[in-house]
């Protein structure tokens, strides 16, 4: 190989391109969480495939003094998740996964475990993840309690962050987590 090829070769690797996937039940906000990241900056796309969006993300991060571009592929499933056929593809070598609840209705919670184990079951136990309560908008109609969460974050190992698509709390925040789990992870 020509002295230039390993230069693109190697430039290839260190891009920190990411999959990142973000599952949990119909309606619980995460097709929103997207959007409001996504919008607000300026090199967004959405790139519709058959029952999956992909949009991508470029972040710049520092990361232990250093500063690092990091490419985020978040899929996300379109439509209906009992559509079964399309969860190999779109689990198939995620770096990462968001776990997404809605604190208002529990049975999303307690699903949550469900959509881990799928993740499990295609391989993904080792990657990093980030459980997300969504809709802390609607904080008088919560029904899921903090050491429940607290409980669940421990037992999936997992950081939790409570967001609300709607106003955008803590929204640039997981996102920006996540990147740097995923850096700290891949990057040894
Ligand atoms: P999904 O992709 O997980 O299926 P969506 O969920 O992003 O499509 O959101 C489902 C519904 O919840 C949408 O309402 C959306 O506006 C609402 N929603 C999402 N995030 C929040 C949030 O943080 N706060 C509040 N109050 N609502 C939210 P509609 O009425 O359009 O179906
Ligand atoms: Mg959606």
């Amino acid at each position: 190989m020509s002295e230039e090829n390993k230069d693109v070769v190697f430039q290839a690797k260190t891009e920190n391109i990411y999959k990142v996937i973000v599952i949990g039940d119909p309606a619980v906000g995460k097709t929103s969480l997207l959007t409001k990241f996504s919008t607000k900056k300026f090199n967004s796309q959405y790139l519709p495939t058959v029952g999956v969006n992909i949009v991508k993300e470029v972040m710049d991060i520092n990361i232990q003094g250093k500063n690092t571009k990091i490419n985020l592929m978040l899929w996300d499933i379109a439509g209906q998740p009992q559509f079964y056929m399309l969860h190999k593809p779109y689990f198939n070598g995620a770096d990462g996964m968001f776990l997404v609840f809605d604190i208002t209705r529990a049975s999303t919670f307690s699903n949550v475990n469900n959509w881990y184990n799928s993740a499990v079951k295609y391989g993904l136990s080792g990657i990093p993840r980030v459980l997300v309560g969504n809709k802390i908008d609607l904080e008088d109609q919560r029904k899921i309690i903090k050491p429940h969460t607290q409980h669940l974050s421990e037992k999936l190992n997992a950081e939790y962050f409570e967001t609300s698509a709607k106003t955008g709390v803590n929204v640039d925040k997981m996102f920006r987590r996540m990147a740097e789990l995923l850096y700290l992870k891949y990057n040894k």
